[in-house]
């Protein structure tokens, strides 16, 4: 981290913030020049509050050389991170697809759904148990029993399956959930973070609706740091002015993370767009600019869905939409 002081800034007040940049543990280079007298704070500045610094008087900028998120940026891990969910990989050039209802419904529905995303090569089943909804008066999931549901249809269909925690408190429950999705509204739950960075079960981190993509990178840190390497980064689309669309899908977000972290990043088209004939074209773009893999609403009846029909493929469609795709990641990792 660099600090520009200003010209008037006199000994003393140099001398009283160097003591006290050293008493947090860094190490202070002083470079007086002609008019500006630059600062280079070395060691750990990740716990440095840069406003707090701003708020000085005698400070005139300061600018981080390398990241606060020290666990997920790709300068201290250059190689990308491969998830290994049950023999399924992802990231590293490892592309998966995961699909599924917005929300468990009931056993057939559930079994009905992944074996038909199986059949079209889906890798994983995606399912919501606990549902975060708007209104407290929408259908919330079927909640333990949609958990059981899928871990029914994991038996059936060997396939590994995600689905949405809410609430710390609900953990036990997710023993032998393969991947335990973190939606966009609890981005930033940080005590939820901190409780998943305890375990080492693989972590899809989905990106808040009006999150930046460092905001996105620090709560993965929070998972990190807590010892969790395991997480999978998810862009489902940001709030923006337009209203044509559910959200506003910022596929730059997928190469630009790709500069900054080595974890691996899918795309969730259906929440980015909300409707389903949009899902294709985005679901396209998402694996031509190098997703690491898609996340992807099915239901069997999407008019009759519990949940999130407009945006909801049928069977048939998802079917269409992932051979697609295939061809798409052929010819963008040839
Ligand atoms: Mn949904």
């Amino acid at each position: 981290m660099v600090a520009v002081l200003k010209p008037g800034a006199t000994q003393q007040q140099i001398d009283n913030l160097v003591a006290w940049l050293k008493s947090r543990g860094l190490d202070v280079h002083i470079s007086v020049g002609r008019y500006r007298t630059i600062l280079g704070l070395i060691g750990d500045t990740s716990q440095i509050d840069i406003d707090l610094l701003l708020g000085l008087d005698i400070i005139e900028s300061v600018k981080r050389i390398s990241e606060p998120f020290k666990s997920a940026s790709r300068t201290f891990h250059p190689d990308d991170t491969v998830i290994d969910v049950a023999g399924r990989k992802i990231g590293g050039g490892h592309f998966q697809i995961i699909a599924g209802p917005c929300s468990v419904e009931s056993e057939e529905q559930i079994l009905n759904v992944a074996e038909s995303v199986k059949e079209a090569g889906a890798g994983l089943l995606r399912g919501g148990a606990f549902k975060p909804r708007t209104s407290p008066y929408d259908f919330q999931g079927l909640r333990a029993e949609g958990i059981e549901l899928l871990l029914e249809a994991k038996k059936r269909t060997g396939m590994p399956i995600v689905t949405e925690i809410m609430d710390a408190s609900h953990l036990p429950l997710f023993e032998e959930v393969d991947v335990i999705q973190v939606g966009a509204r609890n981005m930033q739950n940080f005590e939820l973070l901190k409780e998943l960075g305890k375990i080492r079960k693989p972590i899809l981190l989905k990106r808040g609706l009006a999150n930046t993509i460092k905001e996105l990178l620090m709560s993965a840190e929070y998972i990190m740091a807590g010892g969790n390497p395991n997480v999978i980064l998810c862009e489902r689309g940001i709030r923006t002015f337009e209203t044509y669309t559910r959200n506003t899908l910022d596929l730059s977000a997928v190469p630009l993370l790709h500069e900054l972290t080595h974890l691996p990043v899918i795309v969730d088209p259906s929440h980015a767009t909300g409707q389903a004939r949009l899902v294709r074209p985005m679901a396209l773009a998402a694996a031509a600019a190098g997703a690491d893999g898609l996340m992807i609403e099915v239901h069997n009846n999407p008019l009759c869905a519990l949940c999130d029909g407009p945006q909801s493929l049928t069977p048939e469609q998802f079917a269409d939409v992932a051979r697609r795709v295939w061809k798409i990641r052929e010819a963008v990792t040839e």
